[in-house]
């Protein structure tokens, strides 16, 4: 194998629970977002226009989406002999390999693939993050602080602040403290989950803890190298990025995208962020149809209104449909003169005719109110939503319902419907 200077370990297992049924049966990463890509084509794209050819990609939870949308790394210009993307599921069931127990536990796990490249430096990303970041320039700011670890670190409100691990840092960017989730914290400098390790000392401190159960990296990696008297250092970003990890932000992270001047923006020749793209018929729009400040993926076909949407390829709106604040994936329908507002449906779904969704005073969810808040609807994906039903705010539907489901034909705010064999 070719030395590589920098390779990045890509962690894509999470379950991202609060994502509620969006990901029941795809990985948080593989999520759609902006009408045409995954949320993990931001962390490639990001890696092969910072000049990265070699990304091991930690997949654990319901991969078979992932899978299939990685491929062998076309899209992201990763098909490569030497290096490219490899796929790195908890399989090798040797004596000491076992399920990842937790973010640093999934990168000793790999510790020989990582091996086999003998890189200076390792890049650990997450794979539910959407943001533009040359790893370069970070490289750069590591290389010139000669740091053993580099925290991306960006400022967010202090109120937020306890929901990340937060750093100290002095006047020369050296961290001083770090507290993972604090809950009164003393810093609004959020990590970004993000860490340059130089190798030696990454190596050294996953094997140090490989026996820690759940090895975390902010909970333990990082900690345990600060207590050692490593190098740490603050890498300031200060730049668009969002941790779409609940429906509220998964939301208006893609409410974003329709802004006026987006503050993300999809459309810069320099940093194009690419993705797998299967469905190559241009969309239709209709004589009366009617579209309005909306991202309408490739192939789909509009007859009713859309306004303020991010819909995604392939999906169809039928003659009458209304559609407002809403985020549609792909291949879904939408039956006639059905009615939609602030709703995330999810792929392949069918909405039946004269539908009406999201509609009604708002109630707590009463499965889970702090995963179905901020008065959305939300659909999981292959639902089938029978014609003619009332659907209200913070609700949660997954999978092929029936009238027999709506009592009242109806599924009052706060109400959900999780089919038998489906989870939330
Ligand atoms: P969290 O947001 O809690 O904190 P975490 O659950 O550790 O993030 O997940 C990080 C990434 O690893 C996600 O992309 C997730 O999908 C993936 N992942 C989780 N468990 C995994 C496993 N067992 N195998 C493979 N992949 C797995 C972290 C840091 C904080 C920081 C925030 C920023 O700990 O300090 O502030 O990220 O979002
Ligand atoms: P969220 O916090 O929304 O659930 P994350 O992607 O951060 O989203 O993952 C959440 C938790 O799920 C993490 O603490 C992670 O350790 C855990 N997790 C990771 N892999 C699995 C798995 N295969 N099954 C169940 N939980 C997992």
């Amino acid at each position: 194998m070719i030395r590589k200077e920098m390779i990045a370990m890509l962690l894509a297992g999470g379950q991202g629970s609060r994502l509620g049924v969006l990901t029941s049966d795809v990985a948080k990463p593989a999520v759609s977002f902006g009408g045409k890509y995954r949320i993990i084509d931001f962390p490639l794209s990001n890696c092969i226009n910072s000049g990265i050819d070699t990304v091991g990609v930690l997949t654990q939870y319901q991969p078979l989406v992932l899978n299939s949308h990685i491929g062998i790394g076309i899209p992201w210009d990763l098909d490569r002999n030497n290096g490219g993307v490899a796929v790195l599921p908890p399989y090798e069931r040797s004596d000491t390999s076992e399920w990842y127990t937790g973010t640093a536990n999934a990168i000793y796990q790999n510790l020989k693939y990582m091996e086999r490249y003998n890189p200076e430096y390792v890049l650990i990303l997450s794979g539910d993050h959407i943001y533009k970041m040359d790893y370069e320039a970070m490289l750069d700011f590591h290389k010139q602080k000669n740091a053993d670890v580099t925290i991306a670190a960006i400022p967010v409100p202090m109120e937020e602040a306890s929901r990340f691990g937060v750093v100290l840092t002095d006047e020369d960017k050296q961290i001083t403290e770090f507290e993972e989730k604090p809950e009164h914290p003393r810093s609004n400098l959020a990590s970004m989950g993000i860490y340059i390790f130089s190798w030696p000392v990454l190596r050294d401190s996953l094997i140090a803890m490989k026996d820690q159960c759940n090895c975390d990296f902010g909970k333990h990696i990082i900690p345990y190298c600060h207590e050692g008297g490593k190098r740490l250092f603050a890498y300031e970003f200060n730049d668009y990025w969002k941790d779409v990890g609940t429906l509220g932000s998964y939301w208006e992270a893609n409410m974003e995208l329709i802004d006026l001047i987006p503050e993300f923006n999809l459309y810069e020749e320099y940093w194009k962020i690419y993705t797998k793209q299967d469905i190559i018929e241009p969309q239709y729009i209709a004589k009366d149809a009617v579209v309005e400040r909306s991202i309408i993926g490739a192939g789909a076909q509009i007859y009713g209104q859309v306004s303020n949407c991010v819909l995604g390829a392939g999906v169809t709106v039928e003659e009458g449909a209304v559609l407002k604040d809403s985020i549609i994936m792909k291949n879904t329908y939408i039956g006639r003169d059905a009615y939609v507002e602030k709703a995330i449906i999810a792929e392949n779904c069918t909405i039946g005719e004269g539908d009406e969704i999201g509609v009604g005073e708002e109630a707590e969810s009463k499965l889970n109110a702090k995963i179905y808040a901020f008065g959305l609807a939300t659909i999981g994906e292959h639902s089938v939503i029978p014609p003619h039903v009332k659907i209200g705010k913070n609700t949660a539907i997954k999978g092929k319902t029936t009238m027999d489901d709506y009592p009242d034909a109806a599924l009052p705010s706060g109400g959900y419907i999780i089919k038998a064999g489906e989870t939330s």
